[in-house]
């Protein structure tokens, strides 16, 4: 990708543009004991994926140990990863939610 210098005495120069936000990808780790119809559930509940979609990455993340649920700017993946866990929790499965920077 070819690379010009900024000109100088402009907002690119002086590296006050605006930057687009950093982005994070939610994961889900797969353990032994959430039921796949619970992690179905949750996947078109939280990302609302088609019944299809979520099989899909249920099975990628059962197989795989982990997935990508989506990626989001901060604050709607840090809401993301409280509401899966905690909806986990409520219905007293061990299903984890985690994030990580794109
Ligand atoms: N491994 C679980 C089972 O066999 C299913 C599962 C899939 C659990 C994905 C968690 O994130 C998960 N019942």
């Amino acid at each position: 990708k070819t690379r010009v210098s900024p000109t100088p005495g402009t907002a690119a120069e002086s590296k006050t543009e605006i930057q687009p936000p950093s982005m994070y990808k939610v994961v889900l780790l797969n353990d032994d004991y959430t039921p796949m119809d619970f992690v179905v559930e949750v996947l078109q509940r939280f990302f609302r994926m088609d019944l299809e979609k979520a099989t899909q990455v249920m099975l990628a993340v059962h197989y795989d140990g982990k997935g990508i649920c989506g990626v989001y700017t901060a604050d709607i993946a840090e809401t993301k990863v409280d509401q899966v866990n905690h909806y986990a929790r409520k219905h007293e499965h061990p299903l984890l939610c985690t994030m990580e920077q794109a």
